[in-house]
């Protein structure tokens, strides 16, 4: 079985019906044109600069990039696709159930930006081992434990099975931790420059070995994790402060400058504990972090 490629005009019931089946989908057309381009631009300078991967699972023959939201101004719209906002929000909202007091409190967790990478994938680099990005949290896959990663991998430069598009293994979402993932189960995540893999944190895959002559592949994966999960890549060290005070709302919402209910991410202000956020305002505006806000 392969993995499914929906165009961007499918709608995002019919791209979660696909995750819950395979762990991933593609959609077609993820960015615009512009926004790749920009993105390119952005980026090559530093990529063309870049050192090469010290172990096997970074890769000797890749190259790979943090901090996106500092080097490119053009990578806001990754975070608005639909298909991927709607799949964080059906994988990760999970209400959860408790009481303050005698009282019921039903919780809703957040979503947050926990990881952004470049990776641009050379001639001679050879297959990643299949893993789990929810590893990173040392995360299980019992029945019913959930999701803790809705992530993209978006093709920069087109993505084929000479050049190493990733490797995926559909269905190994619903595997008990137990379960070994045999390079046989997996198929290449092949799609035109502009595309982007939707996948889940539970679901095996890996990077494919680039076979081509001459042609690399970059990628951009974004991790979208749970708002009470320590973020993979440390996003207010990744991104300087002076820069975050100059992204759109939503990006510097998802970067965590935001708090995850109950209370997680607080600072204190004027002996409040408040939401992040005021470190980004000219016109601080206090707001109060805490259960009973
Ligand atoms: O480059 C790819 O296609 C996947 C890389 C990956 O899965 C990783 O480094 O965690
Ligand atoms: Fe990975």
């Amino acid at each position: 079985m392969g993995l499914t490629t929906l165009p961007r005009t499918a709608s995002v019931e019919e791209a979660i019906a696909v995750m819950e089946r395979d762990g991933g989908v593609i959609i077609e057309d993820f960015v615009d044109s512009a926004t790749l381009a920009g993105i390119k631009a952005d980026l090559d300078p530093y990529l063309e600069a870049g050192e090469w991967g010290q172990d096997t699972f970074s890769g000797h023959r890749t190259r790979r990039l943090g901090g996106l939201y500092a080097k490119s101004t053009h990578a806001a719209p990754l975070v608005e696709e639909e298909h991927f906002l709607a799949a964080a929000e059906h994988f990760l909202l999970r209400p959860t159930k408790g009481f303050l007091g005698e009282e019921p409190v039903e919780l809703v967790p957040t979503f947050q930006i926990g990881v952004t990478q470049v990776i641009k994938i050379y001639p001679g680099e050879g297959k990643q081992a299949l893993h789990r990005d929810d590893g990173v949290f040392q995360w299980t896959h019992e029945p019913g434990y959930g999701q803790a990663r809705v992530q993209i991998m978006l093709a920069v430069e087109d993505f084929t099975e000479e050049n190493g598009a990733t490797n995926v293994v559909p269905g190994s979402h619903l595997w008990p931790d137990d379960r070994a993932p045999k390079r046989e189960e997996a198929v290449s995540a092949v799609m035109k420059a502009g595309s982007a893999l939707i996948w889940l944190g539970g679901t095996y895959h890996g990077g494919g070995e680039n076979t081509a002559a001459e042609a690399t592949r970059t990628g951009i994966t974004i991790g979208l994790d749970l708002g009470y999960l320590r973020q993979e890549e440390n996003q207010y060290l990744a991104v300087p402060l002076e820069t975050a005070k100059t992204l759109p709302l939503h990006v510097q919402r998802l970067l965590g400058y935001s708090f995850c209910p109950p209370t997680m991410g607080w600072i204190e202000v004027d002996g409040v504990m408040a939401d992040p956020h005021i470190v980004l305002e000219d016109e601080p505006v206090l707001v109060n972090a805490t259960f009973n806000a």
